[in-house]
């Protein structure tokens, strides 16, 4: 066998051996236990990154090793293959977003063999092919006919130069990001997935460990973002009614301003109300007053999501319009507050500054009362700052509330939605954060929404023979609005319920839907009469799915959506479609960077710095080569915007893809955040070209070795116990999917094999299994090399191709010790040690001690008066 670690060499013939067996290929075996692993969707977007790397390397080694248990894996692969940024590609590039994506997906699967995943390429999809998006428009059919899917009005960025809708994040500053025109809001119909009807189960699986679907095997983390994300809130609906008439002479909002609030305790402590921008009652106001059309509009160049209200300054202006108190009949001046949102509740609030910290905030500010209704135990109340107590999850009994006082938290809100109901004013009610899912898309590069507008009949659902509606491959988006506009082909067709000439509809469908269902297609991947079938009975649910945390609330939950969906139409029988969840962390690296004067940062790549590092060679700073000027240094995220990206290939070409896998693996736990380091990623190389380079050593040796274990030197039995010690260690963390400890298991077994110096019969025996096991331990994380010499060694011959060959048994019997060691004392100090039959009785311990050469010297001659003996730990010898 070579001498030398070769890696290309190596690494290529591995796969053209797996490639002729076909090695990955499963089927649906009823006679195994069936794991199905699965890796988050990659987007095709050019090639693989780091992040893919690790995601891929932990996938693989859960399907390899599970494969040795006896387990029937399956690893599947395919593309998120419509979207945006090959919509941008096209029109930087002028090809066509398909073009580009098949492009892509070709390279990127080239990268993924060349890793050497275990993947089985027959399930490949990708979601911008028909024969996979025609099951998209099918089930869509199904939940219009159901009602799940509904056409409703939306309120979308308009550009109007570009004629063409914006994402938030087109939008600049009230401008359209390409264009630069002033965007314009405008309504336009769009289709709405009711994902509220299955607000309930979707949270009882993440909130109560009751349920019978509950997701213990989820990241505590995830199931709290998405019961965030669902967040059902239970409290009370009321109105202040009100005498304000709109422009034609009408009560707007017939007179009634309802507000949510999940505390009615404090309805004493009201002083103000607060609406959003877009309420009724803003707009009205600033009918009559023009300087509220000023804030209004301020508030709309700001943020509208709920994180971005959270942190920014709590601002309003007084409407100058009352309500009245439906409990006091006081009279409560409405303000415009940017901190209330149109989207939740009622998009209106009751202020109660005393007991809730947005109120506070603007009361303090705009100087309007304060006033305590709610007193909790041993805390003193002030006006003068904000407390914890007096946060919203405090609750306390009800003070300076007339005939409330004295009231419980509980009561106090069942009092007020009593008296409230009995004036038909308000009642209690649960309010969802949860908004339905709007799936239409002004976008070309997606599924097409299986509608057929008819001047006659409306909009008409195109019949269920005629799908798949196939999507052009041949446009090139311009920045002008969605190219399908312009496709007569596309566009012209007859009305399937008149016959009339009428126009397909041309939005497709978010590409979340894409990625709802396509783990179960892979389980079904070729089938063309059904969207899941067989396949999906035997695979789903999912065991083990892995993927980004940044995916943790709306693709889990979508998924889980459309899954229960499936149920409902019969086609699955599981309620939740996967199990169990590992969330990947980020891969870091450090980078260089100057704040210049505008804001933000400005990267430099390594290449171009004079590093400076601290007395443990850690970098911290440095000088860029060009100007010879200071940089600052950062740990962050890996990414092109930071020139710290590593390219994979790059790595797999120096060092081989066993290297590479080697090194993520190692580098942290799979869970946790895993820094960039050059000398780490050396360092798994020197590692696997010692166990090549041991390998080489003692082929011969290996290759002539027996299998006794009988009769074995003392040095020998303890390496085969050090084996076997490690190799449950590393059993275990497999099972928890800890494999930074499993790599490093294997580097203690190589360092005990290395150490071990017998040359006997029964010597090399223990030699060989103890590479045996190594080879076993590390083939998941390093397949290619670890084949290799399973062949050369002979060990193939015996024990199959290591892709099936068992998982290695803990011997019980080598962990057992025949002798042990044992702290020597003498009057309690530590004086030496001895050895003993690890069966010694006390005499048998007490005669050893007695006899050792350290309680002769430090006895100075005198009888022991007492023996203490810590069994399995220490003697100490009294004198
Ligand atoms: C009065 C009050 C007093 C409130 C108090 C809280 C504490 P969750 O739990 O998230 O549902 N709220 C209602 N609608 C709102 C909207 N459209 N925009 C911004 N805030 C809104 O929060 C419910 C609470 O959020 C409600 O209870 C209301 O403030 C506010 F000591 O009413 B509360
Ligand atoms: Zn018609």
């Amino acid at each position: 066998m070579n001498e030398k670690y070769a890696p290309s060499e190596v690494e290529q013939a591995a796969r053209d051996h797996w490639n002729a067996a076909d090695a990955y290929r499963v089927t649906e075996d009823a006679s195994k236990p069936k794991f199905y692993a699965c890796s988050m969707l990659p987007y095709p977007s050019g090639k693989l990154h780091m992040g893919h790397v690790r995601n891929y390397t932990i996938n693989d080694m859960l399907t390899r090793q599970l494969r040795m248990k006896g387990y029937n894996v399956l690893m599947p692969m395919g593309w998120d293959a419509f979207g945006l940024p090959a919509e941008n590609a096209a029109m930087k590039n002028k090809v066509p977003p398909a073009a580009w994506t098949y492009d892509n997906i070709a390279y990127m699967k080239k990268q993924m063999q060349a890793m050497g995943l275990a993947i089985d390429w027959s399930r490949e999809i990708a979601t911008c092919k028909p024969d996979y998006y025609r099951w998209n428009q099918w089930l869509f059919l199904k939940m219009l006919e159901k009602g799940i899917a509904v056409r409703r009005t939306q309120v979308v960025n308009w550009d109007p130069v570009d004629q063409t809708v914006l994402a938030n994040e087109q939008v600049i500053d009230g401008r359209g990001w390409r264009s630069g025109a002033v965007v314009e809001k405008r309504e336009i119909p769009g289709y709405y997935l009711k994902i509220t009807d299955y607000a309930e189960e979707l949270l009882a699986a993440v909130a109560d460990p009751a349920d019978k679907n509950y997701l213990s095997g989820w990241p505590e983390r995830v199931r709290l973002m998405q019961e965030n994300w669902i967040g059902k809130s239970e409290g009370v609906r009321f109105a202040f009614p009100h005498e304000i008439k709109g422009a034609d002479g009408q009560l707007i909002q017939d007179g009634r301003l309802y507000v949510f609030t999940t505390r009615a305790d404090t309805i004493m402590g009201v002083t103000f109300c607060a609406v959003a921008p877009e309420h009724p009652l803003a707009a009205h106001a600033a009918s009559l007053k023009p300087e509220l059309a000023a804030f209004i509009e301020e508030c709309k160049q700001g943020g509208s999501t709920e994180a971005e209200l959270a942190t920014q300054d709590k601002k309003g202006v007084p409407t100058g319009l009352f309500v009245t108190h439906p409990l006091t009949g006081a009279q409560v001046e409405v303000w415009i507050g940017n901190y209330v949102l149109m989207s939740y509740g009622d998009g209106a609030v009751m202020g109660v500054p005393a007991h809730d910290e947005r109120d506070f905030a603007f009361a303090r500010k705009y100087g309007l009362p304060i006033r305590q209704v709610v007193a909790v135990d041993g805390e003193t109340y002030s006006t003068e700052a904000w407390a914890e107590w007096y946060g919203d999850k405090q609750r306390g009994v009800t003070i300076h509330s007339g005939e409330l006082d004295g009231l419980g938290y509980k009561a106090a809100v069942d009092k007020v939605a009593a008296l409230l109901a009995t004036k038909g004013l308000g009642e209690k009610k649960t309010t969802w954060r949860l908004r339905d899912w709007g799936v239409s898309r002004q976008r070309y590069w997606g599924t097409p929404i299986p509608i057929i507008h008819c001047d006659s009949c409306g909009p008409v659902p195109v019949p269920e023979k005629d799908l798949p509606v196939v999507l052009p491959e041949d446009c090139i988006p311009d920045g002008s609005g969605n190219p399908l506009n312009k496709r007569a082909d596309f566009l012209n067709c007859s009305c399937p319920s008149c016959g009339k000439p009428a126009k397909r509809e041309t939005d497709t469908m978010d590409t979340f839907v894409d990625s709802s269902w396509y783990f179960m297609r892979y389980c079904d991947a070729s089938n063309d009469k059904a969207m899941v079938g067989a396949g999906s009975d035997y695979w789903m649910p999912m065991d083990q799915y892995i993927g980004g945390i940044e995916h943790a609330i709306l693709h889990l939950l979508y998924a889980r959506f459309w899954t229960k969906v499936m149920r409902d139409l019969g086609l699955v029988k599981f309620d939740e479609p996967f199990t169990n969840l590992l969330t990947q962390g980020m891969v870091l690296k450090g980078a260089f960077f100057r704040k210049p004067p505008e804001a933000g940062k400005n990267y430099y790549w390594e290449q171009d710095v004079d590093v400076i590092r601290n007395e443990h060679g850690q970098p911290v700073g440095g000088t860029l080569k060009a100007d010879g000027l200071p940089l600052e240094y950062e740990m962050t995220t890996m990414s092109k915007s930071k020139n710290n990206g590593v390219d994979p290939q790059a790595l797999i070409d120096q060092y081989g893809a066993d290297t590479a896998r080697l090194f993520v693996m190692f580098a942290a736990p799979p869970e946790q955040t895993l820094e960039w380091n050059d000398a780490a990623v050396e360092g798994a190389h020197r590692f696997l070209k010692r166990v090549w380079g041991f390998g080489a050593k003692h082929a011969d040796a290996i290759k002539a070795a027996g299998k006794d274990f009988s009769a074995l030197s003392d040095d020998a039995k303890a390496l085969r116990r050090e084996v076997h010690l490690v190799l449950k260690q590393v059993s275990y963390d497999y099972e928890r999917m800890q494999y930074n400890t499993v790599v490093s298991g294997a580097m203690k077994l190589l360092n005990a094999l290395e150490g071990f110096k017998g040359t006997g019969a029964g010597d090399h025996a223990v030699l060989r299994e103890g590479f045996s096991v190594l080879l076993r331990v590390i083939y998941p994380a390093c397949p290619h090399i670890t084949h290799a010499l399973w062949v050369e060694l002979g060990l193939a011959a015996e024990l199959g191709d290591l892709l099936d060959a068992a998982w290695p048994a803990v011997d019980e019997g080598a962990l057992v010790q025949d002798q042990i060691e044992l702290m020597l004392q003498v009057n309690g100090k530590l004086r030496g040690a001895i050895k003993v039959a690890a069966s010694a009785d006390k005499a048998a311990i007490e005669a050893v001690a007695l006899a050792s050469p350290d309680f002769e010297k430090f006895s100075e001659g005198k009888a022991p008066k007492k023996v203490i003996i810590v069994p399995g730990r220490l003697v100490n010898l009294v004198v």
